[in-house]
This record gives structure tokens, sequence and C-alpha cells, in this order.
């Protein structure tokens, strides 16, 4: 009865964001939490979907600026009702993360959705925002003591930042890992420019995280032997 429920409702989810239909988004939200349906689906079957397609529209200028930024104010309204639902295969995950959008780059709606999986997991963190000057990133990286530092860009132009952002962190502090994502980068680029990790979506993130933290307790626990 209620999977005859949720495949509907996923797809008015995903229309509701398309459509920027805010009012009738809020409405949809209320209805499949009461039905107590999963709100990781929601989200990563429903809203997610959504703004793909808006991407996809963009490109065939169907859609323009003002088109996307209304769509982006509906997913931001449905991932803030969704979030205190979700949950995490990892929970009290332990570790301090400072992440942030690169300089000249506003996209950063993928950058949320990652700081969003990784606060559902248990870890600390810092979120600097979008378009950081580098200078920012570097001080607030090199200053404070984070376990792991991730970056995101969304263009080609900006997706460089990411590469001098790298060198310049590695140069000061070799030991501090480093994990990029966005839609212009691969594993390929990470390996390029020395990040320590790379994951294509934010549930992979999380994935990632966890295995770059367990080789630095390894290390250090190798290390106090
Ligand atoms: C929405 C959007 C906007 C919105 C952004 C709103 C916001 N708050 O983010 C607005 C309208 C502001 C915008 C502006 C512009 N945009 Co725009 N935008 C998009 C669009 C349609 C969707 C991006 C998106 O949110 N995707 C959905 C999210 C969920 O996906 P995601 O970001 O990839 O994130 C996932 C993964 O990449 C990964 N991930 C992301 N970050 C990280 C970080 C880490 C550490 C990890 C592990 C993983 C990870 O996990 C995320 C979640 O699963 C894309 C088109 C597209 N098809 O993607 C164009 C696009 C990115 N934009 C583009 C352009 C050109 C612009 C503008 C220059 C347009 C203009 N003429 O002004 C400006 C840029 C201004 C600037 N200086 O940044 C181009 C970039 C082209 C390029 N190759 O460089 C694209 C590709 C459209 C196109 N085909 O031309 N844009």
């Amino acid at each position: 009865m209620l999977q005859s429920r949720e495949g509907p409702l996923l797809a008015s989810l995903k229309e509701s964001v398309i459509n920027f239909e805010t009012e009738t988004l809020v409405e949809l939200c209320r209805n499949y939490l009461e039905l107590g349906l999963d709100a990781n689906k929601a989200v990563f079957e429903g809203l997610i979907p959504g703004m793909l397609e808006v991407g996809r529209l963009y490109e065939e200028q169907i859609y323009f600026i003002p088109e996307m930024l209304m769509c982006a104010e509906t997913l931001y309204t449905g991932l803030e009702i969704f979030q205190p639902h979700m949950t995490s295969s990892v929970q009290h995950a332990k570790g301090k993360i400072l992440i942030g959008v690169v300089e000249g780059d506003v996209h950063d709606i993928g950058k949320n959705l990652v700081r969003m999986m990784f606060e559902i997991a248990g870890y600390q963190v810092t979120d600097l925002g979008r378009d950081v000057p580098m200078d920012v990133f570097l001080k607030t990286a090199l200053n404070e003591d984070f376990n792991l530092v991730c970056m995101s860009s969304m263009m080609s132009t900006t997706m460089y930042e990411m590469k001098t952002l790298i060198k310049n962190l590695k140069e000061k502090k070799p030991e501090l890992k480093v994990m990029i994502g966005g839609a212009p980068v691969s594993k390929l680029h990470a390996i390029k420019w020395r990040a320590d990790g790379y994951a294509p979506d934010a549930q992979k993130a999380l994935v990632v995280v966890q295995q770059l933290l367990n080789t630095i307790k390894l290390i250090n626990e190798e290390r106090r032997l």
C-alpha cells in the first residue's frame, strides 16, 4: 500500500522542483513524512533528480538563470524539511571537516548536500560557504585542527582553483587530507592534483571520508607503537 504511494510522491517531488512550486512541494513533503516514508529516498530519488532535470532544461535553453534560482530555492525548502528525518548508515562518526566552494564559483547545491550527509553521520563540519577566497580557505585549513578539507567546484574555469589550493595546502601541511568533488572533476583529477580522495556524489562522499579517516587513525596508531 505504502509502496504504491511512494512512487507517485517521489515523481511529484521531482516535478515540483522542476516547476519551482514551493507551496506544492511543502504539502508533498508533509504527506510524504506523515506516511512514514524514507526521507533519504525523497532527497536522492525525488528532489535531486528534479534539479538534474533543471540542468538539462538550462542546457537546452528552455530554462535560464531566473528559473534555475527559483528551482534551487524550492529544492532548498525541501532539503530543510527532510534533513531532520534523514539517516545515515554511519552513525556518531568522529572527525572535523572543513568544506567550501572555491573562489569564483557560486554553485553550492552539491556542496550543501555533501555537508548535509556529513552532518547526518555525526561529523563536525565547518562550512566556509561558496566563492571562498583562496587565502580564507588556506588560513582556515592551516590554522585550525581539521582531519579533512573538502572542496567543491562546478565549473571548468574554477576547478583549477582546487589544484592550486591543494598544492598550497600540501606544501604547508603535507599530512592534511584533502577530498575534491563537483561535476567537472573526476578521480583522475584527484590523482593528478594529489588530492587524497574524490567522490562523484554525496552518498559516496561519506564512504570515502570514512575510508580516509580510518587510514589516518591506523597511521597514528602505528606511529604510537
Ligand atoms: C543551478 C545552477 C546554477 C545556479 C546555482 C545556484 C546554487 N545556489 O548553487 C545559478 C543560477 C546561480 C548558476 C549560475 C551560473 N552558472 Co550554473 N548551473 C546550475 C546547474 C543547472 C545545476 C547545478 C547543480 O546544482 N546540480 C545539482 C547538484 C546536486 O549536483 P552537483 O553540484 O554536481 O553536486 C554533486 C556532485 O558533483 C558531488 N559534489 C559536489 N561538490 C562536492 C564536493 C566534494 C568534496 C565531494 C566529495 C563531492 C561533491 O556531490 C553532489 C551531490 O550529489 C548546472 C547544470 C548542470 N547540468 O549541472 C549549471 C552550470 C554548472 N552552470 C554553468 C554556468 C556557466 C553558470 C554561470 C557562469 C552562468 C552565467 N552566464 O552567469 C553562472 C556562474 C556564476 C559563478 N560565478 O559561479 C555551467 C558551467 C559550465 C562549465 N563547464 O564550466 C553549467 C554546467 C551549465 C552549462 N551546461 O552551461 N548556475
